[in-house]
Order: C-alpha cells, then structure tokens, then sequence
C-alpha cells in the first residue's frame, strides 16, 4: 500500500502499487450506494463509450483521459470481503493531480472545458443507465428532508441553526425552477456525471491540463444544469467548501468567466439554448442544494458527510450560504459574462 487518496467524502479510496505499477483502491460507501452492481455496469458503460469516443477523436495520451476499471481475478468489477466490503480497482492516472478549487482563472477554464467536453462526449451515449440513487438532484426532495431533520431535530441542534434555517427557507423557489422544464423536455435528459465538483477532475501536474473526469459513480440520467451548477459551486468560490470564516467566502468574478467559458467551449453546440441562459440560475440551486443537504446533515448528527472536526457540517453549510447569497447579489454581473460569452 501507498497511503490513502483523501478528498472525496463518500468511499474510502487507497493509491497502492503492485508489481511496479500503482493503481487506485476503493471501499464504496454501501450504506450510500445499495446496488453496486448497478453502479458498476454504469461505469463500465460510461468508460466504454468514453473510450470509443476518444478513440474516434484521435486525441492524444488516450489512456490518461479516462479511468480504466481493474477487474478482479474472478473476472468482476467488484469484490465484497468477509465483512460485506465492497471493493473495486481502477487505473491510476500518474502525473496528475486533484483539486478542491480552482487556483487560477486558468484551472478555472480547464475545470469548465474538460465538463463541458465530457458533456459532449456523452451526448450520443443511448444506453440505459441504471438510476441508482433515485432523486439524487431533485432538489425539492432534498428540501422535504430538510424539514423534516428540523421537525425531528434529532441531535438537539436545531436552536443554534435558527438564522441558517431562516436563510435556507427564504431560497425555497430554487428547488421549483428546473424540475417543470425537465418534465416538459424544455430542457434535455442526458446522461450526466450528477458530482461534477472540480475535485472529480484529474488535472495535469506539469501543464495543468484537465485530463479526466473521475468518480463516475453517480453517473445517471439527468440536466447538465446540475453539472455546471456543482462545477462552478465548487470552483469559483474564494475559500474551501468548509470554510469557517465566512467573510472569506464569496465569488470571483474573473473565474466564473473563465469557467463559463470553457464550459461553452468545452460542449461546443450540444448545449440548448436555454441551458446556456439558465447557468447562473444552475450554479445558485446547486449551491442551495448543497446548503440544505450540509444543514440537513448537521441536524441529524453527522450521519452521511464524514466530519473531521465538531461542527464540520454547520460550517459547510455555512460556507456554501455565504457563497449564495454573494451568487444572488452577483446576479445581473454574472448573468451579464454569461451573455457575452
Ligand atoms: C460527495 O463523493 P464526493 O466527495 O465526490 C457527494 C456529492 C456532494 C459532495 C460535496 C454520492 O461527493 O453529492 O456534492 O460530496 N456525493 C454523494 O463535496 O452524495
Ligand atoms: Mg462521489
């Protein structure tokens, strides 16, 4: 073993080498994802189809621009231990490099590109995929369960939330603007990544390239509205995503622009027009979506996001209230770089 890759909140993940060659190790969070093997013949599909697309685009260094899945010596993609573990193999891309926000305007453009090429690579994936965590982005669901960790207040937190709360529950249209329009096909159904937080991108240590997307677990049908949304939640802020002094958390404006632009770029003409024009509107509903989640996640006492710290979750949440609300006073300003972009 090497040491563990830290970063993703849901699955443990190792680096290990083997026989000269290093690989990435995982244990999948099973109480988070119950059918495996769905997840994993979606992977498989989304890696296949990313290969041939690859392949057919004659793109360089083919092999660093997608995770390959290992499968274990009985041929599976994934094997359970004696204690009901679950674990898989993938390729370990060397040379590159994870984020958890962008460090120049630069990375933030890679960051847009690379997702908005994903975006179109997958746009003629017809398979099926398996919906394996059913209203994962449906963000009135997240909402409902909300209220209903604040009616329980099951870790008697909820007294010391009350301003969080009232914030959060000002911002409830969000949860009801893309849910009619995805209905109506206004906007597309496309097979979608659904945790495209830039920390899901491999990135070139020696030329900052944006190499791959990686953690294809929630690859399900859905909006690329909610992958620019996570994209730029997670990227343009001016602190971490669980940063607890709030006054450093806003927006950059300089790499918003940057990211919108590589993601235009990045999709070239699948994108509609309409999920152009909603890209603001993605990037506050996914960053309120995230708060609520964090919230929600506080006041049942820590029970899905691993905490390192006691109030972990609180300041998350917090951090990405910060980020909306400056999002909202932004509004018109960045409305207006997606207009001319
Ligand atoms: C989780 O597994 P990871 O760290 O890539 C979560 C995302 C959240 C993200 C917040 C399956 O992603 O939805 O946006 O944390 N994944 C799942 O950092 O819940
Ligand atoms: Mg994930």
């Amino acid at each position: 073993m090497i040491g563990p890759i830290t970063g993703g909140l849901i699955h443990e993940t190792w680096r290990v080498e083997a026989g000269g060659t290093e690989w990435v190790l995982q244990r999948l969070n099973r109480s988070v994802f119950r059918d495996i093997d769905g997840v994993m013949r979606n992977t498989a599909a989304v890696v296949a189809h990313l290969e041939r697309r690859l392949m057919a685009s004659g793109a360089r260094d083919r092999h660093r621009r997608a995770l390959a899945l290992v499968p274990a010596t009985n041929g599976r993609l994934w094997v359970e231990d004696e204690e009901g573990g679950a674990w898989r193999c993938t390729s370990y891309i060397a040379g590159t490099i994870a984020l958890s926000r962008a460090s120049t305007p630069a990375v933030a453009r890679e960051a847009g590109r690379a997702f908005g090429l994903f975006t179109r690579l997958m746009h003629d994936f017809d398979e099926p995929l398996v919906v394996t965590l059913p209203g994962f982005h449906h963000t009135a669901t997240r909402v409902g369960t909300f209220e209903t960790a604040i009616a329980r207040d099951m870790a008697h937190r909820l007294a010391s939330v009350g301003a969080e709360v009232e914030i959060l529950r000002e911002f409830r249209p969000l949860a009801h603007v893309l849910p009619p329009l995805i209905a109506a096909g206004a906007i597309p159904s496309r097979a979608v990544h659904n945790d495209a937080k830039i920390a899901n991108l491999l990135f070139d240590a020696a030329t900052a390239e944006a190499l791959a997307v990686i953690d294809l677990d929630t690859m399900m049908p859905g909006s690329a509205l909610h992958d620019v949304g996570d994209l730029i939640r997670s990227t343009v802020g001016t602190a971490e995503e669980d940063e607890p002094e709030l006054f450093n958390m806003g927006v950059r404006p300089e790499y918003f622009a940057a990211l919108v632009e590589g993601w235009f770029a990045g999709a070239g003409d699948v994108l509609t027009p309409l999920e152009r024009e909603l890209t603001v509107t993605a990037a506050r509903i996914l960053t309120f979506e995230q708060a609520v989640r964090f919230l929600t996640d506080h006041l049942d006492g820590d029970r899905y996001y691993p905490i390192e710290r006691p109030d972990h979750n609180l300041d998350r949440a917090r951090a990405q209230i910060a980020l909306l609300l400056d999002l909202t006073d932004r509004m018109e300003e960045l409305e207006a770089i997606v207009a001319a972009s």
